[in-house]
This record gives structure tokens, sequence and C-alpha cells, in this order.
């Protein structure tokens, strides 16, 4: 194959990987701040007039980290993975590259209100919080780009299946596309919020909205994206992180049902969000319940195959025992050490959402500092810090320069652990201990108890320490795209070999069909009745309500 046969492909995806680093960058500089300010040490009136309040600094953190970061990175990502998995390149590239266009456009009409302090309504947006139309309309912008982008992926591994016929699709090319649908699937809950309650309304075309049915329509699409946001990352862990600790894919099989079991189980499960809101039937907040719990196993099915092919690797680079392979990882490279770790602290992570889903224990942790705790070992371990190791092998790869000193990339991996336990495990430790709010301006709190205070102040050491990671993790990306010599070879994406032929793995692994019925099926069971219910006693009387 000639050397530039994915010159475009390369390009859209370092387009798209070069706006996410943009977003985490600035939008990893109110981390600390916000921290720091529940500490009690208040910078943010240091940042007037430019940025206005607390809650505009942390609207501008949870979008630009939570949803843009994200949102770019993976379709990015996927883009690549795909063409490189199928060998082949994008079949109607122009949706793509369209696609692509419309995602930026999106992200600007969003930004400027934002940093205006008209849009500080925090990343979900609730009402009766009212942002500008241009917020909203920008978002549903990138959504529908990342729509159009996830249908030129589709289309490419249509095309793939038919020059292929009685082939199975390799591994990450399945991945990646089942991602993007099930990402299709899941935002039209967000895509009904933004068209039918919110963009109307911020328009003044109406003169209220509901509050409950929008929230209801965010949570269909907020809960699946926590896995568009996390199967990029198990892609990586199944089908490169063994190459690259010299392992091969335990099971293939167990691979794709832990995906097509995402497929099905990522979405019916948003009112586990809503335990606590008034107006939904507790029947179905139970039925919610029970599928969360359901959603757990492809992840445990992920624990075992993904250990079960790091053990692989380890045992073939000579380690021995129970535990002796561990030893004998590859963690001195940084894109394994970092992908390795997120995987561990995964468990954490894991455990804290379990706790989560549980109804009653639910009311206990619900709106509190845990929560936040819960979303950095999950969204800010397992995912960015996977997201940060991919990009040590794909920003040389992408800019054809060698990874600007691996060493110092491997200090930044772990000095991000160091920062996310001390600040995750005490935020945890504080939301279900005293029950302290989250999205609070703490520092400003009447009620702030003095025996708070070590507990803050340790989360802030932890703040501190993973902005300073990620200021290093700048530095690296910078000097490998600018400072760093050439590679001898392009840098290949790692593809780890099943231990037994992927041919051999049963048709129905592959077939889609089944698969999205009993999505649909599961869906319209599980949310059907509660919003029916709540379409129908809608009641438009919520205000439009600028606060900060
Ligand atoms: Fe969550 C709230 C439940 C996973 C993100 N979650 C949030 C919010 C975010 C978020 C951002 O039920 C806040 C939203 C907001 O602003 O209001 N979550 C779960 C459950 C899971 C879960 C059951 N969450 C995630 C992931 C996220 C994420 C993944 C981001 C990427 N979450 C909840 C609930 C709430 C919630 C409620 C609402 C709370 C409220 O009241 O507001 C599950 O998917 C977790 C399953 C995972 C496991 C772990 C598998 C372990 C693995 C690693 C094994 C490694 C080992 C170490 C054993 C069961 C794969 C081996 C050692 C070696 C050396 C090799």
């Amino acid at each position: 194959m000639p050397e530039n046969h994915f010159r475009l492909e390369d390009r859209l995806t370092a387009w798209h990987v070069g706006i996410a680093l943009g977003a985490l960058f600035l939008g990893s500089w109110f981390g600390p701040l916000q921290v720091l300010e529940h500490a009690g040490i208040n910078l943010y009136g240091k940042l007037a007039p430019g940025i206005q309040s607390y809650y505009q600094g942390l609207t501008l953190h949870g979008v630009l980290n939570a949803l843009v970061w994200t949102t770019f990175f993976i379709v990015g990502f996927l883009t690549f993975a795909t063409v490189q998995s199928l060998k082949a390149k994008l079949s109607i590239p122009w949706l793509n590259i369209a696609g692509f266009a419309l995602m930026a456009v999106g992200l600007v009409m969003a930004a400027v209100p934002l940093l205006l302090n008209a849009a500080s309504v925090l990343y979900t947006f609730y009402p009766p919080l009212g942002a500008n139309p241009f917020f909203y309309i920008g978002l549903t912008l990138v959504v529908v780009g990342s729509w159009l982008e996830g249908y030129g992926l589709f289309f490419s591994l249509a095309a793939w299946r038919k020059a292929h016929p009685g082939a199975r699709t390799p591994f990450i090319a399945f991945a990646a596309v089942l991602t993007m649908a099930m990402w299709q699937i899941a935002s039209l809950g967000i895509a009904a919020e933004m068209l039918f309650l919110l963009i109307p309304w911020s328009l003044g075309l109406a003169s209220g909205t509901d509050a409950l049915l929008a929230r209801t329509l965010f949570w269909f699409t907020g809960h699946p994206i926590v896995y568009f946001w996390l199967l990029p990352a198990y892609l990586s862990w199944y089908g490169m992180l063994p190459k690259q600790a010299g392992g091969k894919v335990f099971s293939d099989p167990l691979a794709r049902l832990a995906f097509w079991l995402f497929l099905i189980l990522s979405i019916p499960v948003g009112l586990h969000h809503q335990f606590a809101d008034p107006g939904i039937p507790a029947a179905w907040k139970g039925v919610h319940a029970i599928l969360t719990y359901a959603v757990t196993f492809p992840s445990l099915l992920t624990a075992f195959t993904v250990i079960a092919s790091l053990e692989l690797g380890g045992r073939a680079r000579g380690g021995t025992g129970l535990f002796g392979w561990i030893a004998t990882l590859p963690w001195r490279d940084p894109s394994f050490s970092a992908q390795a770790a997120a995987l561990v602290i995964f468990a954490l992570g894991g455990v804290g959402g379990i706790i989560n889903a549980s109804y009653n224990v639910n009311l206990v942790v619900h709106n509190t500092l845990w929560i936040v705790g819960h979303f950095h070992l999950t969204l800010g371990v397992a995912v960015t810090l996977s997201f940060i190791g991919i990009t040590y092998w794909l920003i040389p790869r992408l800019s054809g320069n060698q990874l600007w000193s691996p060493r110092a990339a491997n200090f930044q991996v772990w000095l991000w652990l160091a920062g996310m336990l001390p600040f995750s495990l005490s935020h945890h430790y504080i939301g279900i201990r005293y029950g302290i709010p989250r999205r609070t301006m703490l520092g400003a709190a009447p009620y702030l108890s003095p025996e708070w205070n070590p507990w803050l102040i340790l989360a802030a050491i932890g703040g501190v320490l993973l902005w300073l990671s990620l200021m290093l993790y700048f530095v690296i990306v910078l000097g490998t795209v600018f400072a760093s010599q050439k590679t001898a070879e392009p840098v290949e994406m790692p593809v780890a070999e099943a231990l037994r032929d992927s041919e051999e793995t049963p048709a129905w692994l592959d077939r889609w069909t089944p698969w999205l019925v009993a999505t649909v099926i599961l869906i319209a069971i599980a949310y059907g009745p509660p919003l029916l219910y709540l379409v129908r006693n809608a009641d438009l009387s919520s205000p439009f309500l600028r606060v900060w």
C-alpha cells in the first residue's frame, strides 16, 4: 500500500484530535480554580470580567472537558481506527468532511455564548437555567456532525462487507462502527430535547418549558454518552493494548459479545440519574436500576478478557507465577502504562457506579461530591488517561515524529494518578460522609464546616497535581509535533491478534439486524411508557432563568 494511502483520513483525524486537545487544554485551567475555591482560595475574582463567576468556570470545565474533548477525540480516533482496521479508505469521504465542518461550526457557535457568560448552565443545561440560543444550536450541530461522520463509517464498513462476503469484520472496525451506531440511537434524546424544547424556548417561541421532560430526554442521551466515551477506550484495551503488551486477544467472541451487550443495554438505563426526581413513576426507576446492573455485565466481561489478554503478554515476556506476569508488562512504555493504569483504576470507578445505581443508596450520594469523585475515576481516568495513552502512539503516527521524551510521558501518567487518587477519594469520602453538595461555590457557603477542610485541601492538592500533569502532557504533545526527530518508519496502529483465528468467531456475533432490533425493543419497553406519560402530561410552564 503506498505510504500516503490514508492521507485524507490521517488529516481528518489530526484535525479532530487537535481540536479535542485544544478543548482539554482550555477546560483544564478551571479544574484547579474550582478545588481551590472549595478550599478557601477564590481566584475567580481575579479573572473578572473575562470569567464572571464560579459557575461560568464550572460550565466551561464541564462542556470543554466532558463534551468537546471526548466527542472530537472519539470521532477522529474511530475514523482512524476504522479505515486502518479495514485497510480501506472512507467510501464517501465528503460525508466525513461535511460532518467535521458541521462539528467545528457548531463548536464555535456554542463557544461564543459560553465565553460571554450567556450560557452558564453547566454541562447538563437543565432548565429552568436558560442559555443563549446559539449555545443550544451549536451543540446540536456538533451532534448532527457526529451523525454524518458516523454514517461515513457505516457506509465504509458496508462497502468492505460487500467486497468480503462471509468474512468476519476485523474487531477494531467492528467495535468502532458499533460505538457510532450506539451513539446515533442514544443521541436522539438530546436531539429531541434541543429541537422541541430548548431551542424554541430560548428563541422566545415558547413561553415556558417542561423541566422534567427536558431532564428525561437529556438522560436518555446522558447515560449512554458515558459508554460513548468508554467504548473507544475498551476498543483500545481489547484490540490494541494486548499487542502493545506482547499478548493476544484472549477471546474474540467474548470481546464482540461485550460490545453487542453495550449496544443493547447502554440506553435503557437513564432514569438512574433521576431517582430523586418527582413525577416519574417509581416502578420505572426500578426497571432502570435493574437494567443498570445488567449493563455492568459487559464491563465485568471486559475485566476478565482484557486482563487474560494482558496475562498472555506478561507470560510471553517471561513472567511466571500467579502475579509475576504483571511486573514483566511494558510499564516503561507510556502508551501502555497509561491505559493499564486506567484499566486498574476503572475497577474502583465501576464499584462506585454500582453503588450509585442502587436506588436507595443513590439517595445518600445523589448530588453530593461523591458523584464528582465517581466521574473523575471513570471519565477522568478510565477514559481520559486511556485517550492520553492512545495519543502517545497516535500523535507520532500523525505527525511523523518520535514521541518527545517517553520518560517524561511515563512520569506524566503517574503524576496523573498521584493527583487523581487524593482528588477522587477525598471527594467520594466527604460526599458520602457529610453529604456536601456538588456544583456549589462552597467557599462562600455559610454552612461550610471546619471538619470538611482537611479533605477539601487534600482534594485541592490533587486537583493542582492533575493540572500539572496535563501541562506536562501538552509540553510532550507540542514537543512531539514541533521539536522531535522524524520516525524512521510511519508508526503503525497496534492491532492485537486473537488467540484463536477470528474467522472461527460465530457468525451471529457479526450480524447487525438481530442486535439492532433487540436494542430498539428494549428501549421501547424501558422508555416508552414513562416518556409517553411525561409527554401527555407535559406542562410548559418552566420560566427561562439566567442567574449568574
Ligand atoms: Fe457513572 C453518574 C452509574 C460507569 C460517568 N457517571 C455519573 C456521572 C458521570 C458518570 C459523568 O446509577 C455524573 C453525571 C452528572 O453530572 O449528573 N456509572 C454507573 C454505573 C457504571 C458507570 C453502574 N459512569 C460510568 C462511566 C463513566 C461514568 C464508564 C464515564 C466514562 N453513574 C452511575 C449512576 C450515576 C452516575 C447511577 C448517577 C448518580 C447520581 O445520583 O447523580 C458502570 O458502567 C460501571 C461498570 C464497571 C465495572 C468495573 C469493571 C472493571 C474493569 C477493570 C478491571 C480491573 C481490575 C484490576 C480488576 C463493573 C473493566 C486488575 C489488575 C491488574 C494489575 C491487571
